[in-house]
Formats: structure tokens, sequence, C-alpha cells
């Protein structure tokens, strides 16, 4: 799985990356300063297993501390969008292509409103961040329609001649865009207007399936960005209200950006998504660094946060639906096959089964599935098993793993 962070060019996109991943991205003065997307890993919280189950825990693909996992997550910023960006205007299609391979979309727009259309500074406030929302559902949905439409007499002929699945036709066409036939058969079953045969269907059917299958298959939330300035405030409610379905979370990415880097130099302590931090090395401190953590401790009393951690986790936790699973060889002693405890926390999607998680971890034991362990209980489980948030699971197969 794979987040985007998308949006109009120039709303603070690579900012967020960077907050979130601290990997290096280019922070630009002017709009479309990213032009190659920009991958790295940021962190979910997790509840850990191991102060319920009383052991010292030895994490390998994550981190515990005080209880609580950190959970590697790939982010990917991408090249900003502008209107009619489908038409290929600005960075259009090649900023719609890197989008392919995001499984959800984290939308950065400017809650301030201080950016125009095009990305262009304006003045606090003038630009509503509505239309932002607005206008890339739109680009993403002519986008995904104009790929669609340069086969659709295809599809049809082979529907109506060749009597193909409709449901096969479609997903090999949309597979690149990380469109499976789950998300398609989600819209169609929904769909009264869609009962109709595919050939039957007028301009306005297919641009309604096409909005609908975006938002199954790209599920997003939305990161009301720059916070820390004043004109923020009362956009924050109005895309509350306007976008009911989605989660808003205010944020802000520069503030994010400065305590993470401030804690890296040993100068506060700081976790991501904390409330507060506490300076180390006042000492260090210049004066335009002591006020710029006075005016972003203001931020934390009023907002809770900064919104970065926030809602990295809102797409991974309640959009894509991942919950956080622990394999383990030894069900007594919680260890994989060299004696380590609790080594890995695994990310699955709801509805994963047993098997399903078999497979994740190796083709040969979801291959040679026999059972699994519930090691919280001790009961044997089979192939169906649907995995529950923080189960520990011992995968018995006849194929066993070396090493
Ligand atoms: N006030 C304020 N400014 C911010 C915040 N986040 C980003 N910015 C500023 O917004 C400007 C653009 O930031 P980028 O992160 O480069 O934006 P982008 O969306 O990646 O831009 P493109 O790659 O050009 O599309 C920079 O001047 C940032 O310092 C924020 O939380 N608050
Ligand atoms: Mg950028």
């Amino acid at each position: 799985m794979i987040a985007g962070v998308v949006g109009k060019t120039h709303v603070g996109k690579s900012t967020f990356f960077s907050a979130a991943t601290l990997a290096p991205a280019k922070i630009g003065q002017v709009p479309f300063t990213t032009i190659e997307p920009n991958r790295g890993i940021a962190s979910i919280r997790v509840k850990c297993v191991c102060q319920e189950l009383g052991v010292k825990d030895e994490p390998r693909n994550s981190v515990c501390v005080n209880g609580i996992r950190w959970v590697p997550v790939e982010l990917v910023d991408v090249a900003g969008l502008v209107p009619d960006a489908h038409k290929g205007r600005g960075l259009g299609n090649k900023f719609l292509d890197d989008l392919r391979q995001a499984d959800g979309f984290i939308q950065i727009v400017d809650a301030a409103g201080c950016t125009d259309a095009n990305g262009n500074m304006c003045e606090p406030g003038a630009r509503d961040p509505i239309d932002d929302v607005r206008f890339l559902e739109y680009e993403v949905t002519m986008w995904m329609l104009q790929i669609l439409k340069k086969e659709w007499d295809r599809i049809v002929k082979g529907v109506l001649q060749l009597k193909e699945d409709p449901l096969a036709l479609l997903s090999d066409r949309l597979t690149g865009l990380m469109i499976t036939k789950k998300h398609i058969l989600t819209v169609m079953k929904s769909d009264d207007v869609l009962g109709k045969r595919i050939d039957q269907w007028s301009e306005d059917d297919l641009r309604l399936f096409v909005e609908r299958l975006r938002r199954a298959s790209k599920p997003m939330v939305i990161a009301a960005n720059k916070i820390d300035l004043p004109t923020a405030e009362g956009n924050i409610e109005r895309l509350r209200a306007e976008f009911k379905d989605f989660s808003v979370v205010p944020c802000s990415a520069e503030a994010e950006l400065a305590l993470r880097l401030a804690a890296k130099k040993g100068l506060i302590s700081y976790m991501a998504g904390d409330s507060e931090f506490r300076v180390l090395k006042d000492s260090e401190l210049t004066e335009k660094q002591r006020g710029a953590l006075k005016r972003i401790e203001r931020l934390l009393s009023r907002w809770g946060n900064t919104g970065v951690q926030e809602a990295v986790e809102a797409v991974y936790k309640r959009e894509l639906k991942m919950i956080p699973v622990f394999p383990v060889e030894d069900a007594g002693k919680f260890t994989d096959h060299k004696g380590s405890v609790l080594p890995d926390v695994f990310l699955v999607q709801e509805g994963t089964t047993a098997r399903g998680l078999a497979y994740k971890i190796h083709t040969d034991l979801g291959e040679g599935f026999l059972y699994a362990v519930n090691a919280r209980t001790g009961q044997k489980i089979g192939e169906d098993y649907i995995l529950k948030e923080r189960d520990i699971i011992k995968i018995v197969s006849a194929k066993g793993l070396k090493g």
C-alpha cells in the first residue's frame, strides 16, 4: 500500500512529505517545484501487545517506544496540479500518471487560502480551499474517464459480440490505476442507474461510474494545511461542513517539519503526533528558533497537534482500513525461530484471512498452509479466519521457512 500526497501546486505537499518521512524533498518558493515524485517512509502508531503480554519485545521491522509500535508505511509526494491538468495543462498528465500507484490520497489544501488556482501566492483568505478539493476531484475523475474511454468501444464490443465478462474487461483496463475487481464490483453492486448493460450506458452513466470508482479506489483524507496562519481558522469548519464524507485534518506541515528537525538535532524532545515538546538545549537555540518554537507551542495548545501524523494515520487506518497483526513462530513464547520476541508487526487490510497473512509473509507459507494458532488464546484457527486488530498469529505450513 502506498498513500499519495496530492493537491494543487505550491500548497505544502513536499513540506508535509518531508515532515512525515524526514526524507529530503525540495520545498519551493514557486509553483511546480516538485517534478519527479519523492518516495519515503512514514510511520503509524499502533498499540503494541508487549505490555498486555508482559514481555520485553525485540522489534525488527518497526520500533517500540513505551508500548507504542511505530510501523513503517509508504508515502509518495507528487508534482502539483492546476485546473485542466487532465488536458495536459501545467504538469498535467505527468502528475496524474504518478498517481496511478497510489492506493489512497492525502490531499493537501491551503486552508489559509493564500495560493490561487495556479499556485501563485495571493492575499490570505482570497482563495476558497473548498474549490481546491472540488477541482482535484474533477481532474482525477476526468483523467480516469479519459483512460477508460480510450478502450470503451473495445470493451463494449467484447461484452456484446464476444460475450466477455464486463468485470474482467474493465479491470484489465484499470489495473494500472491500482483499481481492482473488488472496487469495480462495489460500485456496480451499489448502483441502480448502472444496473443496465454497459453497452447501454450513456455518457453521463459512464462519468457517474468513474466518479464512484474514483471514490472507492482512491479513498482520501483532506489535510487542511497552514493552520499557523490566521485565515485558516474559519475555513476548517467550512471544509468539514462541505465534505462530511471525508476526514478533514487541520495541519501545519511547516510546524511539524520544524519540530522533527529540531528533535533530530537533539534541541528538543518531541515525537510525531505529540501535543507538546520539551526544549533540551535552550542555550543552543537562536532567537529566531526560540520565537518559532513559541509560535508552535501556541499552535499545539490551540489544535492539539500539528496534524501531520494524524493525517497519515487517518489515510492508512480509517480509509485504507489497515490493521496490525503480530506473526510469531512460537505461540507460547511469542518469538520467531531465532527466539526474538514479537519481532514483526504486519499491516493487513481488514478482511484478510489467516491464509492471506501466510501469503503476505511468504508464498511458501501460503501455499503449504495447514492451520494457524491464535497465540493469545492458544486456539487453532482455519484458513478462512478473518484477522482482527492486534491478533498474534502462528502459521503452521507444510512448506516451512528456512533461515
Ligand atoms: N505558513 C505555512 N506555509 C507552509 C506550510 N507548509 C508549506 N508551506 C509553504 O508553502 C510553500 C510551498 O511548499 P512546498 O512544500 O514546496 O509545496 P508543494 O505543494 O510541494 O509545491 P509544488 O511541488 O511546487 O507543487 C513553501 O514556501 C512552504 O514553506 C505551512 O504549514 N504553513
Ligand atoms: Mg512539491
